[in-house]
This record gives structure tokens, sequence and C-alpha cells, in this order.
């Protein structure tokens, strides 16, 4: 059977050592529920931290032994670590700061280490259990290098990774130290997937800023890998809050709790304790409301539950005691014989008590500051049955993309949060139905067995894609035949871009000068009797002179205006460089606002290099050139190119192709390879015969036969031909 190991910082255990006994019993959290419904029946085990430190090895061992029947694998670790990488790195750094809580944020050295080393920890159990076709699947922010931790040791198992809280914009994932690292760490999974649209914007952002990657179409190409990149909003599990209330039990305790509040509306808020959530801005919006509505007084109640959570962390433990004192003042303030303003549970309460607190509730105040998701809005939603009640929900939270229809409000403006109390306890009953029914329908569909559903469908479709993808991938075996065919052959042609795939592209055109080696290598390669090496190059004639002078290599420069045969520079036409003192002026003004770029001019051509700038401009930049550009380029007959950080500006007409055709016709080769990176490289691929070696370097849709991940590589290639 086909397994699925989650892997994710808590197991969905709780143990407990009693009388040197192990017990435990399994949480059903929702993430087993959409797992368990899977249509293809895997076997899935679990990879976590088993939320207990045992001081004795034979209890850690009873421990592995007792909960590896039901398939869940301990990771234990020791206080130290669950202080600096739990406590410390993931609730301290990452928590506070991609929920924009910048203030909160610790930027401590102890807290990384100790995440590197933890995340080891856990790379090491998962190896220990992973069989190669199985599907590993790992949550959260607490595991963010372990993808690329796994990728290391498991090249060809399949990954993924989903992240339950929100990925900020780049202006705050750029302040952390380690950005780089957790970045590189997440592209490690074959998917990445986040709750919502926008924090995959703010991801595919991050790493093209951050580490210069160009993500297209939710997709990544990151070396010689494809990671996809999706939302998947999680959903809950419609039909267990649906039905809750014809539980004989549920039923009960909603007798019991309309006993007890009378006729008066009940406003529910439910959360953990954390500062996203703006528990206090709600208590402060209902204090008020109270005051600037006096008529409620008597007529409304709010229940505050609170689930105790990360009490070990200080921001929390204020919190706790900021909470406690704002319920405290307002209680004494409005209370009298008769009303109690807030009743405040601080506590986790069991399913049924929740549920009947869900359907007996007017109004859900769900009002966090950040929240990934929120399952709690979605929750209440579809426990109301007689869809009688009204959702407030913040915008901030992921939800709120999906629930349009409850009652919107920015979790910072009180005002707005009263404005809503108001409106929601005044909406007629019709409208409170229309509007429940509109999002039960929503949520029903986009549940949480949907969102695993969909999830692993993603990601076995992106392993399928990855499979083919490597199969075009210049392997062992191809570098093999590439060198028999070459030593076996008597005439041979090898025709090389420059830029990307002889050299790396660096900031300045001008320093990618080819190094000794690169020189005597070609140098060789095209010495030798029967073969042509041929450089095709965008670049000027002049710079190629300068760098191959002497070089048994042949050039075609600039496109495919010039080329140098046996050290003979021939021109393919007659050009006039009239139409650059009218192009230059227009191009300059771009140059002028994008700081980094600059126009580097060739003897037929003018290109506008924007490598440096920064990557949102230049995007921007390249659709206002283009618009710009477009009218006097038609008039003048130029071409525009569009190449890698580059727009270049031609005279019309002019291409490779003119003089790969010459180079293939030349001679009856035997053994013909083409190496090239660009745009305009796909068209050489295009004119090969079908037994040449096209390669392709990068990765992505190609005529090429092959593709290789660097310029590194390319020379691995010729450096086995010069051998
Ligand atoms: P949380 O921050 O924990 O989850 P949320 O999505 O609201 O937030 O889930 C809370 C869960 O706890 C709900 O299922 C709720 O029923 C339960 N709960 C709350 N109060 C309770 C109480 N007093 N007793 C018992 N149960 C209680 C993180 C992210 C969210 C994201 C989820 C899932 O912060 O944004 O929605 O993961 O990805």
């Amino acid at each position: 059977m086909k397994r699925i190991l989650i892997v994710a910082n808590r197991l969905p255990v709780n143990v407990k050592i009693v009388n040197d006994e192990i017990v435990f019993h399994q949480s059903a959290g929702g993430l087993a529920t959409g797992l368990n419904s899977l249509e293809v029946d895997y076997e899935k085990h679990w990879i976590g931290w088993p939320g207990i430190y045992p001081e004795k090895q034979e209890h850690k061992e009873k421990i592995q032994e007792a909960l590896e029947q039901t398939l869940t694998h301990p990771v234990f670790l020791s206080e130290k670590e669950v202080l600096h990488y739990y406590e410390g790195f993931s609730n301290k750094t990452i928590w506070p700061l991609f929920h924009y809580f910048l203030e909160y944020t610790q930027y401590k050295r102890e807290f990384w280490e100790e995440y590197k080393s933890v995340n080891q920890a856990f790379c090491e159990e998962v190896v220990k259990i992973a069989r190669p076709d199985d599907i590993i699947w790992v949550h959260d922010y607490h595991l963010m290098l372990l993808p690329q931790l796994l990728r290391e040791k498991l090249p060809h198992t399949q990954i993924g990774f989903f992240l339950h809280i929100p990925f900020p914009s780049y202006e705050l994932i750029r302040t952390l130290p380690w950005r780089k690292q957790l970045l590189e760490g997440l592209l490690g999974a074959d998917l990445v997937g986040f709750h919502t649209f926008e924090y995959l914007r703010h991801f595919t952002s991050a790493i093209s800023r951050i580490l210069n990657l160009e993500p297209k179409l939710g997709r990544v190409y990151n070396e010689n890998r494809i990671v996809q990149l999706d939302a998947f909003p999680m959903g809950i599990d419609y039909g267990k809050f649906n039905d809750a209330s014809e539980q004989p039990e549920v039923k009960g305790l909603v007798r019991s709790f309309r006993e007890n509040f009378g006729k008066g509306k009940i406003i529910l808020s439910v959360d953990r304790l954390d500062y996203t959530k703006g528990i206090l801005q709600r208590l402060w919006a209902f204090d008020r409301l109270l005051k600037e509505h006096p008529s409620y007084k008597g007529q409304i109640s709010l229940l505050l539950l609170v689930v105790p959570s990360r009490y070990n962390v200080d921001n929390y433990k204020a919190l706790k005691d900021e909470i406690d004192k704002t319920v405290g003042n307002i209680n004494g303030k409005y209370t009298n014989l008769t009303w109690t303003p807030i009743y405040y549970l601080y506590r986790s309460v069991h399913f049924e008590q929740l549920a009947a607190m869900y359907y007996n509730a007017d109004v859900a105040l769900v009002t966090p500051l950040r929240d990934g998701m929120n399952l709690v809005a979605k929750e209440f939603v579809a426990s109301k049955k007689n869809e009688k009640g009204v959702l407030i929900l913040s915008e901030m939270a992921g939800s709120a993309v999906e629930l349009c229809d409850a009652i919107c409000i920015n979790p910072n403006d009180l005002d707005s949060i009263v404005r809503a109390l108001h409106e929601a306890l005044q909406m007629p009953e019709e409208d409170q139905k229309e509007r429940m029914g509109v999002m039960q329908k929503i949520i029903r569909k986009q549940s949480i067995q949907k969102w695993a559903k969909d999830f692993i469908a993603v990601l076995e479709n992106s392993y399928l894609r990855q499979l083919r993808n490597e199969e075009k991938e210049v392997c062992d075996t191809v570098k093999q035949k590439i060198k028999d065919d070459y030593k076996s052959s008597q005439k041979r042609l090898i025709l090389l871009d420059y830029d990307g795939t002889l050299v790396p592209y660096i900031e300045s055109p001008q320093k990618a000068s080819p190094d000794r080696d690169l020189l005597q290598m070609l140098n060789d390669i095209g010495s030798k009797a029967g073969s042509s090496c041929v450089i095709l190059s965008g670049r000027d004639r002049g710079n190629l002179q300068k760098w191959f002078d002497g070089s048994k290599v042949q050039i075609v420069a600039e496109y495919g205006s010039w080329f140098r045969e046996d050290q003979q520079w021939t021109q393919t036409c007659e050009l006039s460089d009239e139409w650059k003192e009218e192009i230059l002026p227009y191009m300059q003004e771009f140059v002028d606002k994008t700081p980094g770029s600059f126009i580097e001019e060739k003897s037929h051509s003018l290109g506008w290099h924007y490598r440096k700038s920064d990557a949102w401009l230049s995007n921007l930049r390249v659709q206002e050139f283009m618009n710009a550009l477009i009218y006097p380029c038609t008039k003048l007959n130029l071409e525009i190119i569009e190449g890698n950080k580059i727009i270049e500006i031609r005279v019309g007409g002019i291409s490779k192709d003119e003089a790969i055709e010459k180079w293939l016709h030349k001679d009856n080769w035997d053994f013909i390879m083409a190496i090239g990176d660009d745009q305009t490289d796909e068209d050489m691929f295009k004119l090969l015969p079908e037994k040449a070696y096209s390669i392709k370097v990068g990765f992505g849709a190609t005529n090429a036969r092959y593709n290789l991940s660097s310029s590194q590589e390319v020379r691995e290639i010729l450096q086995q031909l010069h051998e």
C-alpha cells in the first residue's frame, strides 16, 4: 500500500507516563480527518514531537514501541531544544514576524542554531522510516528547513510542504538574517502550499528578490528541479459541525446554555490565547458598544472562550494578564444583579460543548489582527444548522477570502467593529439566513477532505512533471554517449552560445570574460582536425575579438550581423546606424528612471540591461519600454528582442539563423552539438537535424532534446570532449 508520512512539530497524540506505564490517546485534529478521507487508501504515518520529556531511556523506548503500533513515530526533543527551537525560533521569531508583529520578533543566533539542528533531527527520523515511493508531507513553520534537508538525502522522493500561517510581504521577510536559508529550505519540496493566493504572491516575490529565481505560472525552476507553488484554502469537517446539533449530548447542552443566558443575545469569541487574534481589540469594541448603545445593557453578553497556549512565552503571559484585567474592568463597570456582560472561560472545551456554543451564539466575533486561515469562523458557519446567526470577520484572516458574506471589518478600526456588532445584532432573520446559506455552500465544498485531496493530487502531478523533466536532463549515460559519439566521429560541429552558456550571468556584462581554462579548452576543441567550434553571441564584435584574439574558435557576433571565420571578420549585410540617434534618447529615459540599468552600445544594436535593477520595478519598466518603443522601432524597421534581463534593439532581418544554416551546410558533419540558454537559441535548436545533440542550459519548455542546469555543467561536457 502506498504510504504518506505526515511530518509536523507535534504528534496528534497526548502521551503520559503513569506509574511507569505509558498512557496515550489520539487527538483527532482536522488534518487527520482530511487525510483519512482520501480516496486512495494510503497508509498514514505521523512523525513529530510527542510533547513530553521522558527522562529514562527505558521510557523513551516504551513510548516509541507503543506509538509505533499506531504508525506514529516520536522525535524526542530535550527541554533546551524545545526552548530554543519551539518557543524560541518558531514562536519568538517566525510566528511574530510572519504575523506582522515586527516589534515582538527576536533575531537570536542561539534560536536559529537550535532550529537548524532540530530540523536536522526530524530529517534523520524521517529518513529512517521513508521508503522510495512514499509521499512525505511536511507541515508548518517549525520545519521550514526540512524539505531541503530531506531532498539531499532522498533526491527522488515526493515531498510536499504546507504553511498554516500567513506568508508575509517581502518587507518583513527581508529583516530576517536567515531568510535565504528558510526559502531554500522550502524549495526542497516538489510542492509548497499556502492558504491563500496572497501568501503565494508574497512567497513568489520573496524568492525572486532574495534567491533571484523567476517563478512563473505557479512554478519555479530551482537548479534542476521544478517546484510547484499553489494555494489550498484549508477547510473543516463540515458534516461533523453541521450535524452536531442533532447529537443528544449537544442538544442537552444547547438547552441548558439557553436557560442560563435567557433571551439575551450571545456574541461568541473563540481563540487560542494569542496576540495575533485581536482579543483585546474585541473587548475594547464590546466596551465601546455598551457605552455608545446603552440600550444593549442587559440584552447581550459576550462569551469569551480562550484556550491556553504558549504560556511559557513572555508576550503570552502579559497578554493573558491584560485580558484578565480588561474583562474585569468591563464586568466591574456594567455587571448588575441580573446581568453579566462577559462570560470568560480560559480553558479548552470538548467538541460537544464547543458545538453547543457555536449553535447557540447569535453572533461570532472573529477579529484576528492576522490569521493564516482561521477555522473558528468556518466552524461557526457550519454549526448553524438553522442558518440563523451572523459572522463578523476580520479582513486580515485568510478565511475572509472565501467568506465574503460575513460582515467584514478591519480589526484595528474599533469603530468598524462597533458598527458591525450593531448591524449584526439588528440583522433581520431572512438576511442572516441568506448570508449564512451562501457561506455554508462554500465551506461545505471546500472541506478539509477536499483540501487534503487537492494537495496530494497536485503533489503527485508535480512529481510526474519532475520525472519528465529529469528524463530530459543530461545524465551520466547521455554524457557518455556524447563523448563516445564525438570520439568516433570525423567531422564535428559544436555551436555554443556565450552568456549564460559558457559563462554565468553576472551583473556587469563587460566582466564576463572567458577565463584561461575556458579559452584553452575552446581553442583545443576548435583546433582538432575536422572540428569546428562556433560561438554564437549577441555580443559586440570588438569585445569578442579582444577576448578570442588568436583562438581557433569561429565566431558569429551581434546575432549574426558579423562572423569570424579563420580569423577573418565578414559583415553579413551592410547596415546603417543612423537609427541609434533617434532611439537612444528614449532608452536613456528608461535608464534614468530605472536605477541599476544601463545601455550597452554595439555596432548594430543597442541593449538595455536591467539585471541589477529591482525585479518588480524592472518588470513594470519592461512593459513601459515596449509600449514606448514599439512605434519608433516599427517606423525604423528595427526589432525588439527580449533576452535574459536585457532588451535589445537591432536592425530588422538579422538573425543567428542564417549563420547557423551556413555552418550546418558547410560540411558533412557526423557529430553536431548545440548548447544555449535563451530565447534566441530556441530557433537554433529548431534548425538542427534530429540526431544532433541540442541542449538548453536551464529548465522550462524548450525545443532542445536535453536540459542541464548551469554553465558549470556545460564546461564539464566540453571538458570530456577534449580529454
Ligand atoms: P490556530 O491559530 O490554532 O491555527 P484556528 O484556525 O482558528 O487557529 O484553529 C483553532 C482551532 O482550535 C479550531 O479548530 C477551534 O475549534 C479550536 N478551539 C479554539 N478554541 C477552543 C477551545 N476553547 N476549546 C477547544 N477547542 C478550541 C493555525 C493558524 C490558523 C489556521 C490553522 C489551520 O494560525 O490561521 O487556520 O492553523 O491551518
